[in-house]
């Protein structure tokens, strides 16, 4: 049953994608309709579930025909309009749109002119040109599509779920086995809890007494579209957006060492249980016994195991087979990350994109016991833009707040500037020297080559207000491929002009990469943990920049958010 403001978020944001595919306009009537429902549902702290046609209506943004909807997926977990849409556009044509330049119109024509309803059909027509004829088409555009489809596919994104989508259904299914009676623990395993940035499956694991309805919970679960398996204490489905979910269930005695298994990586597995015989002992997803006797050592929680096996623990997010059981054995694991004392990219209601009001950011800030904070609206060079008044304007408020606030948080007024292709940044010096903290990203001209891409960053770091640079690559995981960029050039120029590398932890983003940390680490890089939120709540994404940061074994002392409040500020605001 749905029972969520969850599932109905998600069906109009299914709604929009699919009427999108279905009228093939993006701008059509019926896509923002949905869009902006979903927005003004975001903004409801009410329970939907209480809530009639009529008062559903009443939020703006809400019509009547969506309000409807509304009821029927709360009423009977289904929606009618949106299953005949699944029937017509199945899994295997959504993903189609994330090629980067196949609209929704294109590829409406290919599927009715070519047949073409999946990725392999559309590598089939265009590896026998069978594009070039169309009107509209030819040979031009048939390369440019062929060359986007070998990007996408290079980016080794194709069949697995970006972890953008991966991890919010999994939290919202573990939260709902939680909740079954008799279910001691539930938790995501995998490569999810690895954090990887793409997923092939959703792996969950559940410590309960009686397996059935837990595995009767998924299944009957609304977004659950087939069961592919069913065993004694494993079940298989896969949602409607066509991605896998295996639920384990186990008994509690033994979750520890499901929980290992699990998780993974496979590597990591081997290695361990090569470490386990060694030392005259089995590792499986049961327990870590001895192999004579079958004594169990060591079963209920991973600490044991690892402790068993003459381990310190390992963080889920180094399990990758890249030296940390070496790492683990001799005492030289990273240092976990201290908290994060403050964010430095952060917009509010001023960017046209932002969706909470300067006062209640600054409340939720304090609220995460943060010290410092940089508010960083886009500067007029974006599409969600503001002029110079606004910003000024902006800043009068701020230093009144700053006052209010006294020393308890410490605000920098910034701007998130634009680079263009050539380095160029908005406004003029002088203004933008009145700032307290300035970060600079690349939002468009990503088709620029490695040479021009690297010129434009090593610019706009050479600017001296400039003291981040946001998202680095601009890739979106599943999506748009990352720019070229010569990491070493941008590393060795980061540090000689002391310009922080912004790690973004918005799902979608997590930019700079696992991979770009590794090979920008150890440079004299200075890092930032930032959560680029766009409303109060998603301040909390910080923790995903985090995760991202840990996962590359970067030394916490590069990341200066973490670092203390009289250093930190000395830092962000140079000692002035
Ligand atoms: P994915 O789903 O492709 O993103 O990657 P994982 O790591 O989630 O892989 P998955 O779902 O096939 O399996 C989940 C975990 O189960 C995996 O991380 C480790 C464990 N596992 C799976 N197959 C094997 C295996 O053949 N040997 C060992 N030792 N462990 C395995
Ligand atoms: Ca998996
Ligand atoms: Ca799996
Ligand atoms: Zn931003």
């Amino acid at each position: 049953m749905a029972d969520s403001k969850e599932d109905v978020l998600e069906m109009l944001r299914d709604l929009a994608e699919l009427t999108m595919l279905d009228e093939g306009d993006p701008q059509s009537f019926r896509v923002r309709a949905y869009e902006s429902a979903a927005q003004a549902i975001s903004a409801q702290a009410t329970d939907l579930g209480v809530l009639t046609v009529k008062e559903l209506q009443r939020i703006d943004g809400i019509g009547k025909s969506t309000a409807e909807k509304i009821r029927e997926l709360l009423e009977t977990g289904r929606v009618a309009k949106l299953e005949g849409l699944r029937q017509k556009h199945p899994p295997s044509v959504v993903a189609l749109l994330r090629i980067q330049g196949l609209g929704p119109k294109a590829l409406s024509r290919l599927r009715v002119e070519l047949g073409v309803q999946s990725i392999d059909d559309l590598r089939a027509a265009l590896a026998e040109h069978k594009l070039r004829p169309l009107r509209g088409f030819g040979p031009k555009s048939e390369e440019k599509l062929a060359q986007a489809l070998a990007r996408h596919e290079a980016q080794g994104t194709v069949g697995r779920t970006p972890i953008s989508v991966a991890l919010p259904l999994a939290e919202r299914i573990v939260a709902r086995l939680r909740e079954l009676p008799g279910v001691l623990h539930a938790s995501t395993c995998g490569s999810l809890r690895r954090f990887s940035e793409t997923i092939g499956d959703v792996d969950i694991v559940v410590a309960a007494e009686a397996a059935e309805p837990v595995m009767e919970a998924l299944v009957s679960m609304s977004l659950t579209d087939r069961v592919l398996g069913r065993g004694a204490a494993k079940t298989s489905v896969v949602t409607r957006r066509g991605t896998q979910i295996d639920l384990r269930v186990v008994a509690p005695s033994q979750l520890g060492a499901a929980l290992l298994y699990f998780t993974g990586s496979k590597g990591h597995n081997i290695k361990l249980r090569q470490r386990a015989l060694t030392r005259g002992l089995t590792l499986n997803e049961y327990a870590l016994s001895e192999i004579e006797g079958g004594r169990v050592v060591a079963s209920e929680t991973e600490e044991q195991i690892y402790r068993a096996l003459d381990l310190a623990f390992i963080p889920p997010v180094l399990r990758e087979d890249a030296g940390e059981i070496e790492a683990a054995e001799s005492g030289r694991l990273p240092r976990s990350l201290p908290a994060v004392i403050g964010d430095f990219h952060v917009h509010t209601t001023v960017s046209g994109d932002g969706r909470s009001p300067l006062e209640e950011v600054v409340a939720a800030a304090i609220g995460r016991g943060y010290r410092v904070l940089a508010i960083t609206d886009h500067a007029e060079g974006t599409l969600s833009g503001v002029s110079r008044e606004v910003l000024l304007e902006q800043r009068a408020r701020f230093r009144a707040l700053q006052s209010e606030l006294g020393d308890a948080l410490k605000l920098l007024h910034g701007v998130e500037l634009n680079i263009g292709p050539a380095g160029e940044l908005d406004y003029d010096p002088e203004f933008r020297r009145g700032f307290d903290w300035c970060l600079a990203s690349v939002h468009d001209h990503f088709e620029l080559d490695r040479a021009a891409q690297t010129h434009r960053v090593v610019t706009a770091m050479r600017d001296p207000s400039v003291r981040m640079i946001g998202h680095l690559s601009a890739r979106m995981i599943g999506g748009r491929p990352p720019i070229e960029l010569d990491l070493e050039a941008i590393a060795a120029a980061a540090a000689e002009t002391d310009t922080a590398l912004e790690i973004n932890g918005a799902l979608p983003r997590l930019d700079l990469s696992v991979e770009a940390l590794r090979r920008t680490g150890g440079k004299g890089v200075t890092y930032v943990l930032t959560s680029d939120a766009h409303r109060a709540e998603e301040l909390d994404r910080v923790r995903f920049a985090a995760l991202n940061a840990e996962r590359a074994w970067v030394d916490p002392d590069r990341v200066a958010n973490t670092w203390s409040p009289e250093r930190l500020v000395a830092w962000a605001t140079r000692g002035s």
